[in-house]
């Protein structure tokens, strides 16, 4: 079945109330929502595009992107959504793996990526703005606003979504229908969406949680969306006296708890706050519960699985433990030895379900890796079940996340492998090696860092390495720190001692 139809199934019938309203105002009734996902299909399906092609998006978030992602599913092509972070040699690389046969991107990039969509022999690049705007817009102005939802099958591919690869090169994560309807529904049980409820939604829509977890909640309950373009404090403030389920990453609680003008008062209609995509400090989980009177309710996902684990919504929310397992996915800890863990002891996470992803892209030995003989998905998260926190004693069928098996830096929210980083760096004139690792930081969880050993005779500046990174890759995976450095300390083995750096530079 396709993932639209269900979604489409919680829409209200009173097609003239409000779907969405963005920051600046601009209401968006459920008509309206359904006429431009209508003209947007059409305009697609005229394109006359092979069956499974892949429509890449590169574009500021708005209602309009999010008609676009829609109008995806219903013509039955398959959405791709791409960080607007990302700079060309990124965007290169996507391009020339997905293969996509209509790209999308915002009118301000339209010179380098048609550059790109032509080397890679892409059929159509069309333009999509924040206001509107865009040829997409104007060139599917005149299609019909009636589309009949195209049939898909269960295991038909609804969306790539890539993810950092350990090996530097990212993995485009196959989501099918099933996949996304699966989630959708036992998410919309398990937190207990409601008749009243309004989604705040502030997160990006290229990712797992902005556009899979926070939307198809919302659509499938037919709930407003406020619709704010980034994560702005002052605007999610305003905003959240209107509505009653928050969507973030542990950063926007951080910085909501910074915000002298958050207060109690403010959250009185809100029911439910979740934090997802990287840990929850208990510091944070504490003084968001003092200050409010709101428990956190804290997640665990990932762009292969979408939502695995969850906090109960009746149930104890417990600080430090991302829950239970979700219903329908099974999920095991694995040690050393092959065998599960006990409760306690520390193991890999490995987890099998309707959510789990079909494989990667075009990586069918990758795929293999990381699949289990028997159908097991290793997360490459390592984590136990119950034991103590900070917080006390865990209950013993409650997952906590202890760290992860792959060399992975999660910053605001955000996957960075630093490998990809290490090899930016090592190709600058005058690096003779790099190691790239995650230091803890206040306000983004872990941030970048990087120690160089210079070539000799190289009068490197550590200030002009981040200007050269800046210009190459995107902005957030550039290490926020640098440190010039003689040697790196390595093992017998010769291996880099990272924990030995990330020590060092903790302070
Ligand atoms: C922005 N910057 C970051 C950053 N975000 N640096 C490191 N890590 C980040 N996450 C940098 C920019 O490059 C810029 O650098 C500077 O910070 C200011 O940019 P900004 O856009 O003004 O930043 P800000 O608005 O403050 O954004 C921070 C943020 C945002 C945390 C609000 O990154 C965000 O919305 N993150 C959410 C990520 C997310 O949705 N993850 C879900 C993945 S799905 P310069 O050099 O230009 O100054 C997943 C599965 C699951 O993980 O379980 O959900
Ligand atoms: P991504 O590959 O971008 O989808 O990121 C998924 C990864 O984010 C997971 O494999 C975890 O390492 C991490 N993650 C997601 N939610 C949480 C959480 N609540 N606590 C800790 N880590 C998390």
């Amino acid at each position: 079945m396709n993932l639209y139809s269900v979604l489409e199934g919680g829409f209200p019938c009173e097609k003239n109330t409000i779907a969405i309203e963005t920051h600046e105002g601009y209401l968006y009734t459920w008509k309206e929502l359904e006429s431009t996902v209508n003209r947007y299909a059409n305009f697609l399906t005229d394109l006359g595009l092979p069956v499974g092609a892949r429509i890449a998006t590169q574009i500021d978030k708005s209602p309009e992107a999010l008609f676009l992602y829609l109008a995806t599913l219903k013509a039955g092509f398959v959405y791709l959504p791409l960080n607007t972070a990302y700079q060309a040699a990124e965007m290169r690389y996507f391009i020339g793996d997905a293969r996509p046969s209509v790209v999308v991107c915002s009118p301000e990039n339209l010179h380098i990526i048609h550059e790109i969509a032509q080397q890679n022999a892409v059929e159509h690049v069309f333009t999509l703005g924040m206001n509107r705007d865009g040829s997409f817009v104007q060139r599917s102005c005149s299609c019909s606003e009636d589309f009949e939802t195209v049939h898909r099958q269960d295991d038909d591919l609804a969306a790539l979504i890539y993810t950092s690869g350990t090996t530097g090169r990212s993995k485009g994560a196959m989501l099918s229908h099933a996949n996304l309807i699966s989630n959708a529904q036992v998410l919309h049980q398990f937190w207990k969406w409601q008749s009243g409820d309004v989604l705040l939604h502030t997160l990006p829509i290229f990712h797992v949680h902005g556009l899979f977890v926070a939307c198809h909640g919302a659509l499938l309950n037919g709930s407003k969306m406020i619709w704010l373009p980034k994560f702005d404090v002052q605007h999610l403030i305003r905003h959240l006296p209107q509505a009653t389920v928050l969507m973030g990453i542990p950063t926007f609680y951080v910085r909501l708890l910074a915000e002298p003008s958050f207060t109690c008062d403010i959250t009185s209609n809100m029911r439910l706050f979740i934090s997802g995509s990287a840990p929850l400090l208990t510091e944070t989980f504490n003084a968001f519960k003092e200050k409010t009177g709101h428990t956190i309710l804290e997640r665990y996902g990932m762009s292969e699985t979408i939502m695995l684990v969850s906090n109960p919504y009746d149930g104890d929310r417990v600080a430090g433990s991302v829950g239970i397992p979700l219903p329908g996915t099974e999920l095991r800890i694995m040690n050393e030895v092959g065998k599960p863990c006990k409760v306690n002891e520390v193991g890999n996470i490995e987890v099998k379900g309707p959510n789990v992803f079909k494989g990667y892209w075009n990586m069918p030995e990758k795929t293999k890796e990381d699949f289990t003989a028997d159908g097991w998905f290793k997360t490459g998260d390592m984590g136990r079940w119950g034991g103590q926190t900070s917080a006390g004693a865990v209950p013993d069928n409650y997952l906590c996340i202890v760290g992860r098996s792959r060399d992975l830096i999660i910053s605001g929210g955000y996957n960075i492998y630093p490998k990809e980083i290490e090899s930016y760096l090592d190709e600058l004139s005058g690096v003779a090696e790099s190691a790239v690792f995650g230091v803890p930081h206040t306000d983004l969880g872990e941030a970048v860092m990087a120690v160089i050993v210079p070539k000799p005779g190289f009068n490197l500046r550590a200030d002009e390495i981040i200007r050269s990174m800046n210009q190459k890759i995107a902005r957030f995976k550039v290490p926020k720190r640098i440190e010039l450095v003689d040697e790196l300390p390595r093992n017998a083995m010769g291996k880099v001692q990272k924990n030995l750096l990330r020590q060092q530079y903790s302070g």
